[in-house]
């Protein structure tokens, strides 16, 4: 019988190097990677990838019992030099070729699997400029937490490829004051006692303190409230699933979701302030629950055009799960990263967060400050103050300060307050002192 060997991502700037095995007269085929450490300083001078592929072939020809009276034809790429030459020196009859059809199809499935695994979704399957800058893109999206992903052996990734901007950077360099994020956390804007509740009164007069910004680009995140967390928890829809019964909870909520939303965004067009809706499903993929990618073009745009961009936590596809729930805490801090924003606000019913429930224990205090160094101490505190679910109350807050944290920009401040007190927020972006906890990188300026 007659196998082919053949390559896939040489020339891809993420990820490994996928090997591809395939027997034509039973159509067997396997595929195993070279880790992109091995293209990666200093393997990728010492050319430690080029054993590692007849490692790797040599693993597969067991598994697929290859024998040596079989022809191998092998691909002529570089990155196989090592596998042509020590098949040849075990005694296999290697034929080198040139590549195409079925096993080039596969050995490209396999690479674009790959690379789905590690978050980049929707790779072309045919190699080429859109494949190549897909993957810088991606990597710029997050370049202090991808580049360990990244081919860094290349010769021009430190010069060129590291500082690569995406087109859309280019032409749509973005507003010239940076946003300022703000969330409407889901216990402000619904009643979480009753399903799909809209608080309307208070949604019109947050709305109308929001529209009333002028200085800064904002964009609005919301949170699930009533319309999100009873379907989430019914359908447990942070653990993603197969079944038709929890697709159609994923349906539900999204719809859920978005009936919140335009809510939101009736009151915008009342206030007179043009806003727009992106809906977070659409533009987010999710791996094992974080966002592994975010399409923000079309935000961008809507916010150089002076329009308030309306996201939400929501259902997000996950290349893992299938679907997950990605809060609006998570997608906050992921714009606040990307889009370098120097304030985040979280609207909350609360005037910040205590060291006890306020609004039963009357001897509950606020906590002004919160830095990286203090968030143990002040979660010691919470676990005092806290009732019989201390455990519960303390996680729940070690989970919201500790996402907050992981976004924050070194120079950027996240504020917990009560935005409903008229004012407040014209304040606060007036640089006044208002009630509430800010969450700083470090305590001092
Ligand atoms: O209220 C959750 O967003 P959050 C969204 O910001 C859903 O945690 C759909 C439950």
């Amino acid at each position: 019988m007659t196998v082919f060997v053949d390559d896939a991502g040489w020339g891809d700037p993420v990820g490994g190097v996928i090997i591809g095995i395939y027997r034509v007269e039973t159509e067997e085929y396997l595929s195993r990677e070279i880790e992109v450490t091995h293209f990666q300083p200093p393997n990728f001078t010492q050319r430690t990838y080029l054993n590692r592929g007849l490692e790797l072939v040599l693993e597969g020809f067991r598994c697929l019992f290859v024998q040596k009276d079989e022809p191998i034809h092998v691909c002529r790429g570089v990155v196989l030099d090592g596998v042509r030459e020590g098949l040849t020196h075990r005694g296999y009859e290697v034929i080198p070729t040139k590549i195409e059809g079925r096993l080039q199809e596969l050995v490209e499935a396999s690479l674009v699997e790959s690379l789905a695994r590690l978050g980049l979704p929707n790779i072309p399957t045919v190699s080429g400029k859109e494949r190549f800058f897909r993957q810088l893109e991606w990597i710029q999206e997050d370049l202090r937490r991808r580049e360990r992903f990244a081919k860094t052996g290349w010769k021009n990734w430190p010069t060129k490829l590291r500082h690569w901007k995406p087109k859309w950077r280019q032409r749509n360099r973005g507003p010239t004051t940076p946003p300022v994020i703000i969330k409407l956390g889901g216990s402000v804007v619904t009643d979480k006692t009753k399903p799909s509740t809209a608080r309307l009164d208070t949604i019109e007069l947050l709305v109308k303190e929001i529209s009333a910004v002028k200085a800064h680009p904002i964009i609005l995140v919301h949170g699930g409230g009533s319309f999100g967390h009873f379907l989430a928890e019914k359908y447990e829809l942070h653990q993603g699933g197969r079944s038709k019964r929890k697709k159609l909870g994923v349906t539900q909520t999204i719809h859920e979701m978005t009936r919140l939303g335009q809510i939101i965004l009736a009151a915008f067009q009342k206030a007179n302030r043009p806003a727009v809706s992106i809906h977070s499903s659409s533009i987010i993929v999710s791996l094992r629950g974080r966002i592994a990618h975010m399409d923000l073009e079309a935000l961008r745009f809507f916010l150089n055009g002076n329009f308030i961009p309306i996201l939400s936590g929501d259902v997000t596809a996950d290349s893992v799960t299938g679907f997950t729930i990605v809060s609006g805490d998570q997608i906050v801090m992921y714009l606040a990263r990307l889009l370098e924003a120097p304030l985040v606000i979280f609207a909350s019913d609360v005037d910040g967060l205590y060291t006890a429930d306020p609004k039963l224990d009357p001897s509950a205090q606020r906590i002004p400050l919160i830095t990286p160094e203090t968030m143990e101490e002040v979660l010691e505190k919470v676990a005092m103050g806290a009732a019989a679910d201390a455990a519960d109350v303390t996680e729940g807050m070690r989970g919201k300060i500790t996402e907050i944290f992981k976004g924050l920009p070194e120079s950027g401040e996240a504020i917990v307050c009560d935005l409903r007190q008229p004012g407040t927020l014209a304040r606060i972006l007036a640089g006044k002192e208002v009630p509430s906890t800010r969450l700083r990188q470090k305590s001092a300026r």
